[in-house]
């Protein structure tokens, strides 16, 4: 599906005419994303120079202070979700409750997402990203969100690195865009992504080893007899990105002082586990797959393990 060089708003059409049901609604849903991106993109390239750095001294949800990119990221996707007329309800990282559009009262979906992840790496130059997931209203509440992962129509995230690529799936294969900022279009670049079926890399925080179970300290311990090699930037999407074109396994598991782990589940390993399974790779909370597990609240947190299916059926063996 779709030549190399193919642009995304192209591409997005030839999806959505695949399906005689469509009605063209995720489509705008996804150029909206899209919209938003390309800009906080060019506020990411900017960031060094035009002063925004520092923090805006605000505290969110996770008790972590707000850079102002955050915040800029945040506002700039609730403007054109909100504007797109196509979701519902929206929540972000950024915000203690989801909100409801009022240009999205009709709206078929609702979006869960993280307008810049990574973010406490702005300062550092260090890639960072937006990860969305969205599903389809049901009831018109709140707890649509705490629908399973599996039952996502769509998953992606925007990386802002040496180039930005915008990656998703609708559940028909994983392709990845790059951004030509000349022309301002993202370009197939990466069609139907797949990951080795086993890596040579493992990417977690090594510095909480001591707070791991011990199962997960053998399996550690295993992969460096076998000469893996540790990757680890400690920001999501980045650690994902690779992962994904790679293989081997990123993980930010439970440990003594997290007991749920660091990460959450609707808006950062839902939506990154549909793309790694959908890519033929696997992720799991260490006792259940990601995507059954049912959600209970916004901003809950889960252990997250995915990867290449033999380096977390090995990992699997382990726990
Ligand atoms: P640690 C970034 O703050 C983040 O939320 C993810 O992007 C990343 O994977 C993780 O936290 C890194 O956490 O504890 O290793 O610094």
């Amino acid at each position: 599906m779709g030549q190399l060089g193919m642009d995304l708003n192209r591409f997005i059409l030839e999806e959505e005419r695949r399906y005689s049901y469509a009605t063209g609604s995720l489509s705008l849903a996804l150029t909206a994303i899209e919209s938003a991106t390309k800009i906080i993109a060019s506020h990411v390239r900017m960031a060094g120079l035009a002063n925004i750095l520092g923090k805006a001294g605000k505290v969110n949800v996770q008790g972590e202070e707000v850079q102002k990119l955050d915040e800029m990221s945040n506002n700039m996707m609730i403007r054109h979700l909100a504007d797109s007329g196509q979701f519902y309800a929206l929540a972000s990282e950024e915000l203690d409750d989801a909100i409801f559009p009022e240009k999205g009262r009709d709206g078929k979906y609702i979006i869960a997402f993280d307008p810049l992840d990574g973010s406490s790496n702005i300062d550092v130059n260090v890639n960072i990203g937006t990860i969305f997931s969205i599903h389809k209203k049901v009831s018109g509440t709140v707890e649509d969100f705490f629908q399973e992962g599996y039952k996502q129509v769509a998953a992606g995230y925007i990386v802002y690195g040496s180039s930005t690529m915008m990656v998703y799936s609708t559940g028909n294969g994983v392709n990845g865009f790059t951004l030509d900022p000349a022309v301002g279009l993202f370009l197939l670049s990466h069609p139907n992504m797949r990951l080795p079926e086993r890596g040579k890399t493992y990417s977690i925080n090594e510095s909480n080893y001591p707070g791991w179970e011990d199962g997960l300290r053998r399996y550690i311990d295993s992969l460096k007899q076998k000469g893996y090699t540790a990757r680890y930037i400690g920001s999501m999407v980045a650690d994902v990105h690779r992962t994904l074109i790679k293989g081997g396994v990123f993980a930010y598991p439970a440990d003594s002082k997290n007991k749920s782990g660091k990460l959450r589940l609707l808006y950062e390993a839902s939506p990154m586990a549909f793309l790694i399974e959908h890519a033929g790779g696997k992720a799991t909370t260490g006792k259940e797959d990601i995507l059954k597990v049912k959600p209970e609240s916004l901003h809950q947190r889960v252990p997250l393990f995915l990867g290449s299916s033999a380096d977390i059926e090995d990992l699997m063996g382990c726990l």
